[in-house]
């Protein structure tokens, strides 16, 4: 009873204070992060809906791989040499603070190229429509 009672407590001070887990997600999915299989990790991406305070998971073999988080110029051209983030664990588990776009590419030469990038747009999250009329709707 008294776990129960905690667990309540838990979950009521979580709602009180607009807490919410993030979800997680692995890159990839079971393939995760490879040139292996032709993962599209542009559609991967894009088949997912990213929030501020959900989590991302990169499995890879850190022989052959690593985890650099770029500006957009740098995924753009493929390049890795002034990341803003160097993952290399084989496991990083990357939270996602802001809004916007995180773009991540395998600084391994040619991996890039081969595919192995990734652009995560994260959205605010709960962006409910406002309780009074917007502006707009105020026009005949
Ligand atoms: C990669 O970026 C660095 C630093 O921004 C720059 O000096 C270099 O010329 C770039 N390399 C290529 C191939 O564009
Ligand atoms: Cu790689």
């Amino acid at each position: 009873m008294a776990f129960a009672k905690k667990t309540m407590l838990f979950f009521l001070m979580l709602a009180l204070f607009g807490v919410s887990l993030g979800a997680v997600y692995k890159v990839g999915d079971s393939a995760g992060w490879t040139t292996l299989g032709n993962v599209d990790y542009k559609k991967w991406a894009s088949s997912h809906n990213f929030h501020v305070g959900d989590s991302l998971v990169f499995e890879y073999h850190k022989q052959y791989h690593n985890v650099k988080q770029v500006v957009h110029r740098d995924f753009r051209s493929c390049n890795a040499s002034s990341p803003v983030a160097t993952y290399t664990s084989g496991s990083d588990s990357i939270t996602l603070k802001r809004a916007g776009h995180y773009y991540f590419l395998c600084g391994t030469p040619g991996h890039c190229q081969a595919g192995m990038k990734v652009d995560i747009l994260v959205t605010s999250p709960s962006l409910r429509p406002a309780a009074s009329p917007a502006p707009h709707c105020l026009s005949p």
